[in-house]
């Protein structure tokens, strides 16, 4: 038994940590990576970053257990591959515990080589015994933990001007649209492992280009006018395509730092196309940057105090990023200090920032119907921040359970109970419903009015349409099989009468992967529903396109292209904030 073995291996110490822990330990003892913690949220959470070890600084401390200089090195690889997305570059802490050596000097090295190799009941994955760390990597990483953490360098306007090329200049691209493209109706669709994006036409459902972006490119965001999309790696690079061009392709490109997720631009009327936002993961900054070139304008850290205990946090990571429609301002998550900057683009070289106290840790959101109310999740927090864009304030906090991931969230008009926005959830099977009709509506408003079950936890995105009396809820997280490689679909006139299931994965017709169906999007018309149906990067993965009256398959989009497809942004639904 591997419990056996690896006590064994790692001695006397460990053996007795066994012992004392409860059955959750045990449950990790037996192979499952994660006890205690959502597999879901683990899953989600724990995706290697971008940083390169060699570019960071060894901060030997002469108090810790000796690490040499190439051991620190493959050390702080595993921390940025295994643990950072958990406890942060710099260890202080987010979803996992902060591991600053003030902390772990004064557990020793035997506790934390017991606490990797076996992992804990609230959340920590058990990196020895379930054989992803070797006896030597855990003894290494309990060592390594009690020396400060290597600082990944800094990233100013001189690097990201280093990194920014403008592939064509304004004055060389088209006056006017030279494809016959239905422009509005493509999707961007992010292919995750291949560090591309594809355009699909949304009329003929065919590839128009398949376009090299960043590594792990994750998300996709357009210009207020359409022209162009902006598409975000985690590696922090920005690639702009222009639509307009004949066969619509990259024109301008930049690194804004070393680790990013968040990309957006200018909406707010008369300043249409003017300017971009990108938010960094690392270093904690966003930075303000010219529409059409991507000229990098200003740059602004995140660096800060957080919400409630007001101590200072050294890496607090920019998370989603929306462009308000009330004001000339985008609307900026920091995720670890739990605040929303609202930053006035107006005059760029005298920003005003207005900096709303939330809760921790801020991740995804979107807008309620009227595009007044910014609806975000602080998932840590189990709470909802609403945002009054108009007003400048935060007019709620709402609780809901558990780990509330939105995407952007959905917006539904329930005929009693009016005007709702919805969310679903990694921790569990909730599906939550948030009034956001303070006038017509406020008895309802800001409240959990309605908590319905989906089909389990491990779900990331929902979505409906205006157009649409069907709200879609995904699961691509959960554990189960069928669960995840399916999808719920609620009709929002009868919410009560539940859900019905589709299964998305087994109408794409594929061989073997983990075929997780992922993020809804609608196409403009709003009559039809596209999935991601996401396997492995040799694997191979589809879109399934449905019909939204009927329910029933569509079409399928099957091409050696299309490599761990995940993201969709349809163009006409993007630049308009439908969802
Ligand atoms: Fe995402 C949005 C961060 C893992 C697919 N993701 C976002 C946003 C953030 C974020 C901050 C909001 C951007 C905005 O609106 O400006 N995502 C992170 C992570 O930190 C995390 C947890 C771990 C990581 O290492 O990146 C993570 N995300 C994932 C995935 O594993 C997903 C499912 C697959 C993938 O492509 O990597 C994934 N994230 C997405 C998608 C969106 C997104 C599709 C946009 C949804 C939308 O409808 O707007």
């Amino acid at each position: 038994m591997k419990t056996a073995s690896y006590v064994r291996r790692i001695g006397g110490v460990c053996a007795a940590m066994v012992f004392s822990m409860s059955s959750a330990a045990v449950w990790a003892a037996e192979g499952s990576e994660h006890p205690n913690t959502p597999e879901a949220e683990m899953r989600y959470k724990g995706a290697p970053i971008p940083l390169n070890p060699e570019q960071t600084e060894q901060a030997m401390n002469p108090k810790a257990p000796p690490v040499t200089p190439a051991e620190f090195e493959r050390a702080t690889k595993i921390y940025f591959e295994r643990c950072a997305g958990c406890h942060g570059v710099l260890r202080k802490g987010a979803t996992g515990k902060p591991l600053t050596p003030d902390i772990t000097l004064t557990k020793g090295t035997d506790y934390l080589k017991a606490f990797i190799g076996y992992g804990s009941p609230a959340g920590m994955p058990n990196w020895g015994s379930s054989g992803v760390l070797s006896e030597a990597d855990v003894d290494l990483m309990a060592r390594f933990l009690q020396h400060e953490p290597p600082q990944p360098p800094e990233f100013g306007m001189k690097e990201m001007k280093a990194t920014w090329k403008v592939l064509v200049p304004p004055e060389q691209r088209p006056k006017k649209k030279m494809n016959d493209l239905n422009i509005a109706n493509i999707f961007s669709v992010t292919l995750r492992d291949a560090g591309q994006v594809a355009l699909v036409d949304g009329d003929t459902k065919k590839i128009i280009n398949v376009i090299d972006t960043g590594y792990a490119v994750h998300i996709s965001r357009t210009s207020a006018s359409g022209r162009y999309i902006y598409v975000i790696g985690r590696d922090a690079k920005i690639d702009m395509i222009d639509l307009w061009a004949k066969v619509p392709d990259k024109v301008a490109e930049i690194k804004i730092g070393l680790e990013a997720r968040s990309v957006d631009t200018s909406k707010y009327k008369g300043w249409e196309d003017k300017y971009a936002i990108a938010g960094a993961y690392w270093p904690p900054q966003y930075v303000i940057m010219k529409g059409d070139t991507l000229e990098p304008l200003n740059i602004v850290s995140t660096r800060g105090m957080t919400v409630d205990t007001q101590e200072y946090h050294p890496e607090p990571r920019v998370a989603a990023i929306v462009s308000s429609h009330q004001h000339p301002e985008f609307i900026v998550n920091v995720k670890e200090t739990g605040k929303i900057l609202l930053v006035d683009y107006s005059d760029v070289n005298n920003l005003k920032v207005t900096t709303i106290g939330a809760a921790r840790y801020l991740h995804d959101g979107g807008w309620d119907s009227t595009h007044r109310y910014f609806l975000t999740a602080a998932n840590k927090s189990d709470k909802v921040a609403v945002v009054d864009s108009k007003d400048r304030k935060l007019v709620a906090l709402v609780d809901v359970e558990k780990i509330p991931h939105p995407g952007r969230g959905a917006n539904i008009n329930d005929p009693k109970l009016g005007p709702m926005w919805v969310t679903s959830a990694l921790g569990n099977e909730n599906v939550t419903f948030i009034g956001t009709d303070p006038k017509g509506h406020k008895a309802q408003a800001w409240k959990a009015v309605k908590v319905l079950k989906g089909q389990g936890g491990g779900s990331l995105f929902v979505k409906s349409h205006p157009k649409s009396n069907n709200l879609w809820v995904d699961s691509p997280l959960n554990p189960d099989t069928k669960i995840s490689q399916s999808v719920a679909v609620f009709d929002v006139r009868h919410l009560d009468k539940g859900y019905q299931v589709l299964p998305i994965a087994e109408w794409a017709q594929l061989g073997e992967g983990p075929k997780r169906v992922v993020q809804p999007e609608y196409n403009k018309a709003g009559d039809e529903v596209w999935f991601s149906v996401w396997s492995g990067k040799t694997q191979e993965s589809a879109i399934v396109i449905v019909d939204d009256k009927t329910r029933k398959l569509k079409q399928v989009i099957k091409d050696k292209r299309l490599v761990t497809p995940t993201g969709k942004f349809n163009v006409y639904n993007t630049m308009h904030d439908v969802y």
